[in-house]
């Protein structure tokens, strides 16, 4: 690794289109603020930047859908999302927006040192155009039949039925989303970076100098690289953005993504008006981007070659991009709400933010996609923060309130085995160095947590409680050995579990702390006196998180419904063929539940004839069968006959299924004879 002063670190600015979820924190924010934590404690120089994506597409059509102004929304949402980075405790040193006067000022002077440096290309090419609205259509902004799946309502960028990427001109019977109508091809002409021209040296730059790369970022950028590149248009005909500085550029603003990354760097000109320059320009500072897996080509490929056709500037040093987070097996989404949004999760799991921090970073997408589940939200805090961090912390200290009131015993003589186990301890420091250098996350809280797992073990090995009655000495050192790890935890889990540590760090009365002091054994000295030991994490019940669990499933029974759909009509059948099934009229007589079914619900039907028996699949739905004894239901009576759990069926009992797949019994609006045929 090359030799560095200071390390910029910046994390994606996510669009002020709405909250911030538990996918955008476990795959961009709470690595990055782990690694900023990280180097602060190791006393080095580091800013770490931050702020929110405020132009673009994403937030016109949200502004739209809500009849306001974008300002109002990334207004509205740049507060929000703020909020809940602090209440994570995610140590931005700034978190500013891309429609401040700085970035506005600082955006613009970059594309035209670009453009008089002769950066930029300009072409015309045919574009979507709104007659009736009179402007240019944003690919986001034309609709139509997607060709390779036949949804009505694919947009021109992404059909989201079948998830295939699309551009607008794939579009079978294209329409635009703002007057409805039929939007005609029109020239247009932009300013695109010629990424061709930039290929040979990024080809250098990447697949040669930086193999270090995380393999998914390498790897995409080889692809993207040997596909080849093609210029980029960094200019949009869009009324929302900063508009083009050139001449000629009427009704043109920036394309978002050549403003944003841009962002990073006048947000540390707005905390730093006199010394933001040396962050960004100076060849001893290290550039880190951490982002999410949909933003490599942006950050790896695009901002490099505009930094470099800007010319002052340094390019990232690594990229250490996640893939996505699931959550329940389903891709997290806000237009149908499924997410764990962070604001929510607080006001629902009040003071557990490093519960969260910890899940997510147990669980982090850092070489594939995951899966966060309630449940396994649950087992971590039970099985780990309680049961094993917790637990050992709280048995350090309420048995040194209990035998030395509180204060520090003095380390008598040292057995074998505590040097052993000082000697295991003393890997952690190393162990999670290396794996936090390496941007491995998950495996560096896993070292930490083994830290406490050998507290625990030290403590019930050595039982002190038993040896109270016999020999206070030996009790005194293992207490003050105990002590000495717990204050070693405080440290490790800082970058993880800030507030936590914080906690633990009053408990300990620990005052100096600093990542050089992991592993020490004199942290805290013989007779200092403790604060008052509190539980570090408390124990989720089940009902808790039943009742999460149960949120997300009335999310997708909500979106069931409202994108249910009715079915193709089949093709036609004959009045013969129809009179083929024989639907009669019959008289419940009893109905009860088939056991050991939760589905299942057997009927004995009078049929006009004779008694018949029936089973149903409608148990779910029939909670007191005996109600529907005396009442009348509609059957196949020639259905095959079929056996079910033992149990001879002879037809079937209609029902309609409504759209959140709730089965209700179709039965005459008056009674009738039994056994009358339906037709
Ligand atoms: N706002 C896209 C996103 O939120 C974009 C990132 C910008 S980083 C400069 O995924
Ligand atoms: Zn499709």
């Amino acid at each position: 690794m090359k030799s560095y002063k200071r390390t910029t670190i910046t994390s994606a600015l996510p669009y002020a289109n709405g909250p911030v979820h538990i996918g955008h924190l476990a795959g961009v924010y709470v690595p990055a603020d782990i690694y900023a934590r990280y180097l602060r404690l190791k006393n080095e120089e580091v800013l770490f930047i931050g702020g929110s994506d405020e132009h673009g597409v994403p937030i016109t059509i949200k502004a739209k859908k809500e009849g306001v102004s974008p300002q109002d929304i990334v207004d509205r949402y740049h507060g929000i999302i703020k909020k809940s980075f602090e209440d994570f405790g995610i140590t931005f040193d700034i978190y500013s927006r891309t429609t401040s006067k700085t970035h506005r000022e600082l955006a613009s002077e970059i594309f035209r040192t670009i453009d008089q440096k002769g950066g930029f290309i300009q072409q015309s090419s045919e574009q979507y155009f709104d007659e009736t609205a009179q402007q240019f259509l944003a690919d986001r902004y034309i609709t139509g039949k997607c060709p390779h799946c036949g949804n009505e309502n694919a947009y021109g960028d992404q059909c989201e039925a079948c998830g295939t990427s699309l551009s607008p001109t794939d579009l079978i019977h294209p329409k635009s989303a703002i007057s409805g109508s039929v939007p005609v091809m029109r020239e247009t002409r932009h300013w695109y970076l010629p990424l061709d021209q930039h290929e040979a040296w990024l080809r250098r730059w990447i697949l040669e100098d930086h193999k270090e790369w995380k393999p998914n970022v390498y790897g995409q950028c080889k692809s993207w690289l040997d596909m080849g590149l093609q210029p980029r248009a960094v200019s949009r005909d869009l009324d929302w953005g900063i508009p083009v500085p050139a001449e000629n550029a009427e009704g043109k603003v920036l394309y978002v993504w050549f403003d944003a990354p841009i962002g990073y760097i006048s947000n540390t000109k707005e905390l730093l008006p006199d010394s933001w320059e040396k962050w960004w320009k100076e060849e001893d500072t290290r550039l880190i981007h951490f982002i999410g897996k949909d933003n490599i080509v942006f950050h790896c490929i695009v901002f490099p070659a505009m930094l470099k056709a800007e010319g002052s500037y340094i390019l990232p040093e690594n990229v250490p991009a996640n893939e996505f987070l699931n959550l329940e097996g389903d891709k997290i989404s806000t237009s149908r709400n499924w997410a764990v949004w962070l604001h929510e999760y607080l006001e629902e799991f009040p003071g557990k933010q490093d519960v969260l921090r910890y899940v997510l970073t147990a669980n982090a997408p850092e070489t594939k996609d995951n899966d966060f589940t309630w449940k396994d939200f649950q087992a971590r805090n039970n099985n780990e923060l309680v049961a094993i961090y917790g637990n050992f912390v709280n048995r350090a200290l309420v048995l040194t309130q209990k035998y030395y009131d509180g204060v520090v015993p003095a380390c008598g003589e040292l057995t074998d085995y505590d040097l052993r186990t000082l000697e295991e301890f003393k890997h952690v420091k190393t162990d999670v160095e290396k794996l936090l250098d390496n941007y491995r996350f998950r495996d560096a809280q896993k070292e930490a947590m083994n830290l406490a797992r050998i507290g625990n073990k030290y403590l019930a090995d050595t039982e002190p409680w038993k040896l109270a009655k016999t020999d206070m000495t030996r009790v005194a050192t293992i207490m003050h050995l105990s002590l000495q790890i717990a204050a070693n935890l405080a440290i490790a889990f800082e970058p993880f579990l800030p507030f936590s540590s914080e906690k633990l760090r009053k408990m300990l009365n620990l005052n100096t702390f600093s990542w050089n002091d992991l592993g020490k054994t004199d942290l805290l000295p013989a007779g200092a006196k403790l604060g008052a030991p509190e539980l570090l994490f408390d124990k989720i019940e089940d009902q808790v998180i039943d009742a999460q669990i149960q949120k997300l499933m009335d999310t997708k029974k909500a979106n069931e419904v409202a994108t249910w759909k009715p079915a193709e009509i089949k093709p036609a059948v004959s009045f013969d063929d129809f009179l083929k099934t024989d639907i009669r009229v019959g008289t419940v007589l009893d109905c009860v539940k088939v056991p050991k079914s939760d589905k299942l619900l057997q009927f004995r039907i009078a049929d006009g004839i004779n008694e018949r028996t029936i089973l149903s699949g409608i148990a779910a739905y029939y909670p007191d069968p005996s109600a529907l004894i005396g009442t009348q239901v509609c059957f196949i009576a020639n259905f095959e006959p079929r056996k079910l759990r033992g149990i001879f069926s002879e037809g079937m009992i209609l029902s309609a299924e409504d759209a959140d797949g709730k089965l209700v019994l179709i039965q005459p609006s008056a009674t009738v004879t039994n056994g009358v045929e339906v037709k």
